[in-house]
């Protein structure tokens, strides 16, 4: 059992600017993982997969998702708290923010990140 208080948020390198706090892990075993994402407010994630089925829960704030394989504001979906999304492994989605926004993250590990086109990994700019 955990309440919000007990959540350790730390740095996200692989996503500057975004804050992490996993419940369940590690995420680099094959194991069951659930993670929150805390993105600031003008966020933006390229498109990308995980080699896991991603299911996401929204938390808190609005987090704007949409699937292909272009970063496009104009088709993505609203999702507020209470919100889910399940992107079954290897699907291509992106996300983006104008508030900040907790997501949290269930999957089995280990989790990987895939960039569509491998130059717009945030963490290489
Ligand atoms: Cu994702």
């Amino acid at each position: 059992m955990m309440a919000p208080a007990e959540l350790t948020w730390n740095d996200l390198p692989a996503l500057p600017g975004v804050k992490i706090a996993v419940i369940e892990g590690p995420l680099s075993q094959a194991v069951p993982i659930m993670f929150r994402l805390k993105f600031p407010a003008n966020y933006q994630v390229p498109p990308h997969s995980h080699p896991g089925i991603e299911h996401i829960t929204i938390i808190s704030g609005t987090l704007n998702m949409g699937m292909g394989d272009a970063f496009d504001r104009t088709k993505t979906r609203a999702l507020i708290p209470g919100s889910v999304a399940i992107m079954p492994p290897g699907t291509h989605h992106f996300v983006w923010t104008n508030e900040e926004t907790v997501g949290q993250v269930h999957s089995t590990g280990p989790w990987g990140v895939t960039y569509v086109n491998p130059a717009d990994d945030p963490s290489k700019k």
